[in-house]
């Protein structure tokens, strides 16, 4: 077995925010990026962990990231719509500057959304879900990624993978979380079979003649399918059109022609939509996070697992026991603190 290190996440944090430092983030930008990395990794959700620093780092270094971005946050008075623009920076410290904001307007007027433009965003969206169930709120959140993903029945990458993500508060416990790129899996899994030199399973991707294929490379060079068929195909077109379109920002196949290549984070926006289930419930019979347990008892007295259980478990086991990173790395993260910019091409 190869050798393991194993780290608190506080421990971890501190790696990986001063690799960032290292590579010139502000304070702010290397804070709120290090948490979300960290959260993956004691998650045990890989494909966005440790794994997506170096192409985060390569991101500034090919200047397509502002490294020292400000976000600025613009409110209107009396508006359900709380904007804030990145300012060419990572989307997770605009995100932590408006939360507040938004969680206030949800409060008061049952229902606000959070738009956050020009920023680059890699992560996964169960943070930000997470953070607004932890203040009583359900919550939608989605973004475009890159153009790597046919549509059903066509055969060239358009759409991206577009995460869309939702949380139920659950006064008491973990909130109900499910998270997913509406590709079949992440652009992350493939890069990472393609790493670990393993085919992917079948209906995963078509090559670049349009043919199903189960190599890494050929899939990458050709195109993701969406999950479900037509149905991914349609909710993947609804997040172009809402986080991208309507929000004023970049599309998926418009990131790829600003980008040039899918090995750079994507450059886009975000749409975070937060409701209070007290004030839509409001004068109608039962509490609504009362009937929601209803629902989560059946689900699971069937033998069903609720969506991020898996996760929840990883999360217990990683606070009680530490995070478990391989030889290799860790090899890489003290390559990346040293080197910082240098070490990614
Ligand atoms: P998965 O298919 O691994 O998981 C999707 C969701 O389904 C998770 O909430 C998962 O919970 C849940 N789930 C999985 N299996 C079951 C089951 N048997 N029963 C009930 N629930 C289940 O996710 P993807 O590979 O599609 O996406 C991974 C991540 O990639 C996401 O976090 C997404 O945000 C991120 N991503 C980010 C992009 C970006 O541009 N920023 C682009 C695309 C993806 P659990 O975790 O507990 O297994
Ligand atoms: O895993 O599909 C993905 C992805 C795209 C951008 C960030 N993550």
């Amino acid at each position: 077995m190869s050798e393991t290190t194993i780290l608190t996440t506080t421990a971890l944090q501190e790696r990986v925010e001063a690799i960032f430092r290292k590579a010139g983030l502000n304070v702010i930008q290397a804070g709120a990026l290090a948490r979300v990395i960290v959260a993956g990794e004691r998650d045990a959700c890989k494909s966005h962990g440790v794994y997506r620093i170096e192409g985060a780092l390569r991101t500034v270094k090919a200047g397509k990231v502002k490294p020292d971005a400000v976000p600025e946050l613009a409110l209107e008075e009396g508006s359900a719509i709380v904007k804030v623009n990145a300012a060419d920076g990572f989307a997770n410290a605009a995100f932590e500057l408006a939360l507040p904001k938004l969680t206030e307007r949800a409060r008061s007027s049952g229902l606000a959304a959070l738009v956050i433009n020009d920023c680059t965003h890699f992560s996964a969206l169960w943070p930000e879900v997470e953070a607004l169930t932890a203040e009583g709120l359900a919550a939608l959140v989605m973004c475009p990624s890159y153009a790597t993903v046919a549509p059903t029945g066509g055969n060239k990458p358009l759409l991206g993978t577009n995460p869309f993500a939702f949380g139920w508060p659950r006064p008491g416990k973990p909130p109900y979380v499910f998270d997913f790129a509406t590709s079949v899996a992440a652009r992350g899994e493939i890069e990472l079979h393609r790493r670990a030199g393993k085919p992917l399973p079948e209906g995963w991707a078509i090559d670049a003649e349009g043919n199903p294929t189960t190599d890494p490379e050929a899939a990458l060079a050709g195109a993701m399918l969406p999950f479900g068929g037509h149905k991914g195909s349609a909710i993947g077109t609804m997040i172009e059109l809402l986080a991208g379109i309507m929000i004023g920002d970049l599309t998926s196949p418009e990131v790829l022609a600003y980008l040039g290549t899918t090995t750079l984070a994507p450059f886009h926006g975000e749409l975070i939509i937060a409701f209070s289930p007290e004030a839509f419930a409001a004068g109608r019979p039962g509490n609504p996070f009362a009937r929601a347990e209803v629902l989560f008892e059946a689900i699971v007295g069937q033998g069903a697992r609720l969506p991020s259980q898996r996760r929840y478990v990883a999360r217990a086991k990683s606070e009680a026991e530490g995070i478990t990173l391989t030889a290799a790395e860790i090899e890489q993260l003290d390559r990346l603190l040293a080197l910082g910019l240098d070490a990614v091409a």
